[in-house]
């Protein structure tokens, strides 16, 4: 495979899904030296099978407003791929969702599934509807909705969706309430359930807590610790704020949050009172983060994000695709920034990658550093499976566990010959070789 013919083919193919080819470039680059050893891939096309999805459901959800009108919306399902476990990933609900965002994120979701040592395959599902500013009820009708149609394409053993951007506890409980009653089973179809019905103890945390566990690992390879580490994080929703709340357990300061509409900035870092105090403001008030400037009298960047002028030791961007570009990266680099760890899916652009690199600073991609989510996703269906629930501390020792594993197959396949660590190459080559063997296994499909 020559991975500039495969790329310039694939940009032929789906010219106007430019997410989707940023997220492809990245790994095939840097699998394709693996690849060529490996002249049985090339024999079997294996990298059109492995960066094309299985298939993909496009579906019209209309619903009824409040006021009594009727909305239409775009639902998504990326079936990725189920070479090593069932469908499994994320749905999103955010109005900038569409079919190139989905498939990236469906394509990353295959490789960071198999770092997490769990059996599960690659998926991701959507709309472009937005729950921000939506009553409870239109929020339940819409869920209501798009399971009435997506239910037949998902099952416990088939496709198993979770959460991500702007699908919490509350939308993940509407959408198994439905799929429960049309696919008439009480199974562990979705993750990140309520804990009364099935969700597993640390699955909200999950995803902020292994990012941090992450960091630890990658801090220990040069004899760091997290102690009075000024932190950015962007974002204030789930993967922000249990990042937050893990980094002020273990001592670091947390410097920035945001959301879309704007940055807060604490030069002297959040007091657990003030993170309390957002935790509810988003998540039980909806309300915006600007709101919790003017409770503490922080400093407020309007519409802006964190990166040009929040000077921090370590960047954790929580919030969105490609919201870290080449200047951000050059302003974290020059204001002393030394590890960047993504709870984010492909928050940097492939610039922004490069500076870090350059810099031979400590770089996690998302895919493994924010794997915890989905890793404990697989735990609660492991849970599900055996109609048992096991303890806090037993999920999140677990956690912890496969959070070092992935760092130690990054480590394996990324150190390069100076001794730096390239975290993407390693975690984008271990997962591939998992997945590529067990494509091969099993035939032409
Ligand atoms: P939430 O909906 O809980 O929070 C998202 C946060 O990011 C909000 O603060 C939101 O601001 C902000 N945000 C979203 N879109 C944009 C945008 N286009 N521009 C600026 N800010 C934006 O989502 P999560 O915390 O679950 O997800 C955050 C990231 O983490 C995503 O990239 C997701 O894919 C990834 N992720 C999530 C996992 C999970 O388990 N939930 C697992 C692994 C990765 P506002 O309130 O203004 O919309
Ligand atoms: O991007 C992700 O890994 C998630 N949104 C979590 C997926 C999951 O199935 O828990």
């Amino acid at each position: 495979m020559k991975a500039t013919e495969f790329l310039a083919d694939l940009s032929r193919r789906f010219p106007n899904e430019p997410e989707y080819l940023q997220a492809v470039e990245e790994v095939v680059t840097s699998i394709e030296e693996v690849y060529n050893a490996h002249p049985e891939f090339e024999r079997y096309n294996l990298i059109e099978r492995l960066c094309i999805p299985d298939r993909i459901f496009t579906f019209r959800v209309s619903w009824v407003d409040d006021s009594g009108k009727v909305q239409n919306n775009m639902g998504y399902r990326i079936q990725h791929s189920n070479a090593i476990g069932p469908y499994k990933g994320g749905i999103r609900f955010h109005s900038s969702v569409n079919q190139s965002i989905l498939k990236f994120l469906a394509f990353e979701q295959t490789f960071k599934n198999s770092l997490t040592t769990l059996a599960m395959g690659g998926a991701k599902g959507g709309s472009d509807f937005s729950p921000r500013g939506k009553s409870d009820m239109e929020v339940m009708r819409f869920c209501q909705a798009f399971i009435a149609e997506l239910w037949r394409q998902i099952g416990p053993d088939t496709d198993v969706p979770a959460g991500d951007i702007g699908v919490g506890g509350r939308e993940v409980g509407y959408m198994f309430g439905m799929y429960k009653k049309m696919a008439r089973e009480f199974s562990g179809t979705f993750t990140g359930k309520g804990r009364e019905f099935g969700g597993s103890l640390i699955r909200p945390e999950a995803t902020g807590y292994g990012n941090v566990y992450f960091l630890l690992n990658m801090l220990a390879t040069r004899g760091l610790s997290l102690e009075g580490k000024r932190v950015a994080i962007s974002g204030s929703g789930n993967v922000a704020t249990y990042t937050a709340e893990k980094l002020l357990q273990l001592g670091a300061k947390v410097v920035s949050m945001s959301d879309s509409n704007g940055t807060i900035y604490i030069p002297d870092g959040l007091t657990e009172e003030q993170l309390a105090y957002i935790f509810k403001l988003k998540n039980i008030y909806r309300g915006r983060i600007r709101e919790a400037a003017e409770e503490f009298g922080f400093d407020y960047y309007d519409g802006e994000r964190p990166w040009l002028r929040v000077k921090c030791d370590i960047a954790m961007p929580s919030a969105t695709q490609n919201e870290i570009d080449g200047d951000d990266a050059r302003a974290l680099l020059a204001g002393g920034c030394i590890a960047v760890s993504e709870g984010a899916n492909m928050p940097s652009t492939p610039e922004a990658i490069k500076e870090f690199q350059k810099a031979r600073i400590l770089y996690a991609p998302g895919k493994a550093a924010n794997a915890g989510g989905v890793s404990v996703s697989g735990l609660e269906m492991a849970q599900n499976s055996q109609k048992l629930s096991w303890s806090a501390e037993e999920v999140d020792e677990r956690l912890r566990d496969i959070m070092k594993e992935i760092h130690h197959q990054c480590e394996l396949f990324g150190r390069e010959d100076d001794g730096y660590i390239n975290y993407v190459k390693g975690a984008n080559v271990a997962g591939f070789m998992k997945v590529a063997r067990a494509i091969m296994a099993q035939g032409i499909l």
